[in-house]
């Protein structure tokens, strides 16, 4: 499987702007917007990348939402535009994860061939945070591009699964990205409730930050403000329903203009996702606001396992046999110390169960090379 298509790329040819023109609006504005393309992430690394593309009068800009179809994009000087990927950044991608998407930087034509805005060239990414794509290909999934931070967003009741956490902070440790658990709705819920899963998630996840917040009584928000260093990307997981879009609204103190769909009979604004998108806060960080990520399917590898399970790593080392499985098997020290109650009995099934699931992917993968030869 190579890529699903999605895009409509624009075949356009680049019309050459009146060389005179282009400089003089370039050189008047360039001070002017690389001051606000800092705010939006821009850095001397990005910068670098461009500087040859400058010369073809194209403009970085970075794209905030993903239509399926077109994309939105905003530019250093808060201007945002719809635009339309170029043939070539579609024919160069080799999967979908090669192609633009939330977060990227990428160059621009703005009023291009017949008056269309054009992503020219997607510039390099610093990070990505990606997963497996759903499903049974091994295949990844790019869920946004020049991310810092990642904020798995729970509540303290329905949505509460540590095991699932411990799956995101693989996922999030793996793309090299700092994690941070957010404990929403705790207005909903008694403080015992709130502190018991407080205290669950600190046991098996020590390495990670845990805020509490309520996006209805505003409770935390000022702490999860607090947590964003300006131009820092920070992209919002978990489950649908937990209340992503709500914080966001409230650390935008107002609603995202395009989230807020009216309903033509109420006159009321709706609220549902259903794209992914990037928001500029007034703290100056940038967040990520993910429609609900429904089958969360890991996709890494024995590296990250073994960062999200050192300790246990660091036992096994003690096992009788070095090919021990930590199953039924003789001198099993892991076994051992969960027999005497030092490792959650969850949390060892768990390991036992990303040993298989990485397995699995491996196998997948070799599978595929196999077809492509
Ligand atoms: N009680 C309570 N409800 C909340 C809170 N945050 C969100 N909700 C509600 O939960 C539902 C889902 O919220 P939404 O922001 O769309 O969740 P998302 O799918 O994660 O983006 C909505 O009905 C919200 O009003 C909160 O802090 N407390
Ligand atoms: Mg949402
Ligand atoms: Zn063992």
């Amino acid at each position: 499987m190579r890529r699903s298509y999605r895009v409509i790329p624009a075949y356009a040819s680049t019309p050459q702007a009146p060389t005179g023109l282009s400089e003089l609006m370039r050189s008047s504005v360039s001070a002017f917007k690389t001051m606000n393309l800092k705010q939006l992430g821009w850095n001397v690394r990005l910068a670098t990348a461009f500087a040859p593309l400058a010369k073809k009068g194209w403009q970085p800009g970075r794209i905030i939402r993903d239509n399926k179809i077109t994309f939105g994009v905003i530019l250093g000087d808060d201007s945002r535009h719809e635009v339309i990927l170029s043939g070539k950044v579609y024919h160069e991608a080799e999967t979908d994860a090669d192609l633009p998407a939330v977060g990227d930087w990428v160059a621009l034509e703005i009023g291009g061939c017949v008056s269309r805005n054009i992503i020219r060239a997607r510039l390099p990414r610093g990070t990505c945070f990606a997963r497996k794509q759903p499903g049974k290909s091994s295949a990844c999934q790019l869920i946004a591009a020049n991310v810092d931070l990642v904020a798995v967003v729970t509540d303290p009741g329905v949505d509460f699964n540590p095991r699932r956490m411990e799956r995101y902070l693989a996922v999030i440790e793996r793309c090299q990205l700092r994690p941070l658990l957010v404990i929403n709705k705790i207005d909903a819920y008694s403080k015992q409730a709130v502190d018991d899963a407080v205290n669950a998630l600190s046991q098996l996840l020590p390495r990670a930050s845990i805020i509490t917040s309520s996006a209805h009584s505003a409770m935390g928000v000022r702490t999860l403000e607090a947590a964003f260093q300006s131009g820092e990307t920070i992209a919002l997981v978990g489950s649908s329903g937990v209340g992503k879009s709500s914080l966001l609204n409230r650390l935008l103190q107002r609603d995202w203009q395009w989230t807020a769909e009216v309903n033509a009979v109420t006159g009321k604004g709706v609220h549902t996702t259903t794209a992914r998108e990037l928001a500029p806060l007034p703290s100056g960080a940038l967040l990520i606001d993910n429609p609900g990520i429904r089958e969360l399917q890991l996709w890494t590898d024995a590296a990250s396992l073994r960062a999200s399970f050192a300790d246990l790593d660091a036992l096994a080392m003690g096992c009788r046999f070095r090919d021990c499985r930590h199953g039924s098997d003789l001198g099993c020290a892991i076994r051992a110390a969960v027999e005497a109650g030092k490792i959650d009995p969850a949390r060892y099934q768990n390991y036992l169960k990303l040993e298989e699931e990485i397995k699995e992917l491996q196998k997948q993968s070799r599978k595929r090379k196999l077809k492509l030869h």
